[in-house]
């Protein structure tokens, strides 16, 4: 099976494309070793602090962690989700996950709300948590916990077979997402994945940012910390939902948030040469 590969930051028509149809697309080389060094520290301090033993995901590790708060508007990625969305969105949350060594598989699902399922929306389910997960181990090759997706299933209209349903139920047309570490999966709510069993005798961590149209409640937070938010730069506050409403129920929008500081960095140019110079040093 094809991998859908894409260049980082801009969103192009092919993106788009691949997007609609396959639900999914991998963005690889966004972070550097020694950032995902740092962002693999990062996760172990906050799983060992929420005491993780089984496969968990920890929320707001951004408020805490420099190293992870950074990709909450990295310039590889945030264009990809304005490029989906427009420029109203927000950070509905931020997981990160532990899949252990030796941990087994997950279910299939798609992602949502049980208090609400997506699904009672209409169909196709719309776009309502659009995922960028980071991938902070290599994952080169099946059964290191990667994550499996089902191209194209975000819009089909039947339930997963019973069979499939549980631990172990495997289906012909699943794609094992296989990459190194600092590479980028960006995929659709209603696409059914898995987390798959994990051989390694290590942790693999993977830092999950879910974008939501700024009208969904964020879910890893009831309210955001005044220290982070004192703290943080005026894109990643607007991005937390910490912005102006001329009204309450959003009826004339709101100001953008200010993307400029994003071009400040350079409009992701610089990075996006680096980027090319790690690919090129790697290979
Ligand atoms: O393995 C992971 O990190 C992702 C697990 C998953 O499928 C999810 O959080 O929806």
């Amino acid at each position: 099976m094809p991998t859908p590969q894409v260049e980082p930051a801009e969103l192009t028509d092919t993106d788009r494309f691949i997007f609609e149809s396959w639900g999914y697309f991998i963005i690889p080389g966004v972070l550097s070793r020694p950032e995902v060094d740092q962002c693999l520290e990062a996760s172990k301090r906050l799983h060992a602090r929420a005491g993780s033993t089984t496969f968990a995901q920890v929320g707001r590790g951004y408020e805490t962690e420099p190293a992870l708060e950074r990709l909450i508007d990295h310039p590889a990625v945030l264009p990809k989700v304005r490029g989906l969305y427009g420029d109203r969105f927000i950070v509905q949350a931020g997981w990160n996950t532990v899949q252990p060594a030796g941990g087994k598989a997950g279910g299939w699902h798609q992602d949502g709300s049980g208090a609400y399922d997506f699904k009672l929306l209409g169909y196709p389910i719309p776009l309502i948590q659009l995922r960028a997960s980071f991938l902070l181990n290599d994952q080169l090759t099946p059964r290191l916990g990667n994550i499996e997706l089902i191209p194209g299933s975000h819009r089909s209209r039947v339930p997963l077979p019973r069979h499939a349903a549980g631990r172990d139920g495997d289906l012909p047309i699943g794609q094992v997402i296989c990459a190194a570490a600092g590479s980028v999966l960006v995929f659709h709510n209603a696409v059914w994945h898995r987390a798959c069993a994990h051989d390694g005798d290590y942790d693999r961590y993977t830092m999950h940012y879910i974008y939501s149209p700024p009208w969904v409640r964020p879910s890893d937070r009831l309210a955001n910390d005044a220290e982070f938010l004192a703290r943080t730069t005026p894109l990643r506050r607007s991005l937390m939902g910490e912005f102006q409403r001329p009204d309450a129920p959003y009826g004339f929008g709101y100001d953008a948030p200010d993307f400029s500081s994003l071009q400040g960095r350079d409009g992701g140019q610089a990075e996006l040469r680096r980027l090319a110079n790690t690919e090129k040093e790697k290979r």
